[in-house]
Order: structure tokens, then sequence, then C-alpha cells
């Protein structure tokens, strides 16, 4: 037996290790009976596809991060900015405990697409890159800066006062490269693995949002599984929330040391006060993240929000 999963990766990524050790733990918990193949991005055609054919069947498990808000609307909460805490574990936490991670309305909006959300993946902060240093919303005026393709993030950008663009993943060298685009969003490890810190000169961490995907299996094949085979798979999502959260830590860490020996870009890391005035121009945005995706949506947010007040609470004590 084979499965088959996409990513929205190449090869030596946050999502290509995730996957490769998933194939290695059901591969171990099956007794070597099934087998799980990866198709790192640009195999299977570009993102939007990849969500095509998990939703079709064509492949059993995908992720799906800032395209799928084509798809799953309420996907585009993980696209809001300043909603997360700032501690990455305690978000990798709060996104992956099963009052979130199975949340009736997190399941059900998924399910509704075809989708059986099984974890939610961050992989580390979303970082800037720009040709100058970005400090203040002003800086961001008239700047072509490429977003993934949903509306929570056009108009995130929006109201940071820069011009959003949507472009394909694997397009983004060649579009920084010829000045198409005057920035990026990407986190750490896909600024190098993917070569746009070459084209580019200052990186600017203003930890904004994490880069969260979904990981996702087509819902009628993951009902037809017998309960034996959804423990496995179930087992082995509980296994790796801490694993991959070890390792994109330190992919991350690791691609910034190699982005500064290989390049002599400028890391930029913005002040507390800094960053507030971006979270003060991003509230409102929340009402469109509600406006967009309706009751049951909003009630998702509302919890997630009210998840990460109680942590931050909780460590204050
Ligand atoms: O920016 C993008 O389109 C892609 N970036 C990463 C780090 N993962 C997948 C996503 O589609």
């Amino acid at each position: 037996e084979t499965w088959g999963f996409a990513l929205e990766e190449i090869d030596g990524s946050v999502q290509y290790e995730y996957g490769a050790k998933f194939a290695e733990l059901i591969k171990e918990k099956t007794d070597g009976a099934v087998e799980v193949k990866l198709y790192p991005y640009g195999q299977l055609g570009g993102l939007t596809d990849i969500y095509d054919q998990v939703q079709s069947g064509a492949v059993q498990f995908a992720f799906g991060s800032g395209f799928l808000g084509g798809t799953v609307p309420e996907s585009q909460l993980f696209s809001l900015n300043f909603v997360l805490t700032d501690d990455e574990k305690t978000n990798t936490e709060i996104l992956n405990d099963p009052a979130f991670r199975k949340n009736e309305d997190l399941v059900a909006s998924y399910r509704d697409r075809g989708l059986q959300p099984l974890a939610i993946v961050p992989e580390g902060w979303q970082v800037w890159s720009a040709n100058k240093a970005v400090r203040t919303p002003e800086d961001f005026d008239g700047m072509a800066i490429r977003t993934m393709d949903n509306r929570l993030l056009r108009e995130t950008y929006s109201a940071y006062g820069a011009d959003p663009t949507t472009m394909e993943y694997g397009e983004l060298f060649s579009g920084m490269q010829l000045g198409q685009l005057d920035g990026n969003i990407q986190p750490v490890f896909a600024h190098q693995e993917m070569d746009f810190y070459k084209v580019q000169d200052y990186l600017i961490f203003a930890n904004q949002a994490q880069f969260i995907a979904t990981f996702m299996a087509n819902s009628e094949w993951y009902d037809g599984l017998s309960q034996e085979r959804k423990d496995v798979v179930e087992e082995a999502v509980v296994e790796l929330v801490p694993w991959i959260h070890d390792v994109q830590t330190r992919l991350n860490t690791e691609r910034l040391d190699i982005i500064t020996e290989n390049s002599d870009i400028e890391l930029v890391y913005l002040t507390a006060e800094e960053r507030e005035a971006f979270r003060e121009r991003s509230l409102p945005v929340r009402d469109v993240f509600a406006e967009m995706v309706g009751e049951r949506g909003t009630r998702l947010m509302n919890t997630l929000i009210e998840q990460v007040e109680q942590a931050d609470a909780a460590k204050v004590a």
C-alpha cells in the first residue's frame, strides 16, 4: 500500500523533513505494510494543483498554507498577524492541543472542502526581505511585496502601506531579480533554500506571524481507513509535534548562518515599539477575516485568541 503526500516545499525544507519522518513512522508502525511517497514542490504543478490533487484523492496527504485560503477560507486564520504569542513552542502547543486541532469549527471548515485537518505545523517566523530597511509602515509605502495568494494577506500588507503582489512560489526568485517585486515574506529556511536572499539586501524580523501550514488528508479516503490505520496516523501526528518544532528551530537557525556567511545582507530586528505600529494596523484585519468567513470562522478565531490569552496569562502567573 502506498500513500502519496504532496509538499508545498522542496527537498530539505521543513515540510520535507516532516514528510520524511512521517513516512518513517508510518512504515515502522505498520511493519512495512504502508509506504508514504513524498512529492516535493514542483512535481505536481503549482501550489493550488497540490490542493486539487488531495481534494480529488490523487494523493492522500498534503500540506496547505497561504495559498489554501482560496480553497479553505477559514485557513486564512493562520495568516493573521499579531495573534499568536511571542513564543514559538507555546504556539505549536496551542495549535496542536486537541482543543484547537480537533475543534469542531476547524475540522468542519476543512471537511466541507473534502479535507481532514490532522496537524497544524508552524515552520518559523515570517521574515520580510527587501532592498531597504523597513522599520515603519511608512517604509512600506509603494513597495511591491509578494504575499501568498489570499485576501487576508493582501489586506494586511495594504494596511501596512505596501502594494501586495501575488506570485507563485517557484517564480519569486526571478520576480525579485527582475525587479517586479521589492520584497518577500518567508521563514528564514526558505529565504535560504530558494536563494531568495541572494537578490535582496535586508532581512527584517518583526515577529508579526509564524509561517503555518496544515497537514491534511483527503477526507473521504481518511474516513474509509480502518480504525487501526487511523490510530497509526494519529500516533505519528502526535509524535511529530515536538519533533518538527525542534527541526524547524534548528533549520531556521542554521540557515540564517548560511545566509550571513554567504552574503552581506543586513539583518534588522524591530524593537517592541516599532512592532507596535504594525500591530495596531493589523487589528482591523481581524474584522475582515470575520466578514469573509462568517460565524463559524469567527468563533474559531475567537477560540484561538482566547487560548493565546490563557497561555500568556499562565506565563505571567
Ligand atoms: O511562499 C510560498 O508560497 C511558500 N513558502 C513556504 C515557506 N512554504 C510553502 C509556501 O507556499
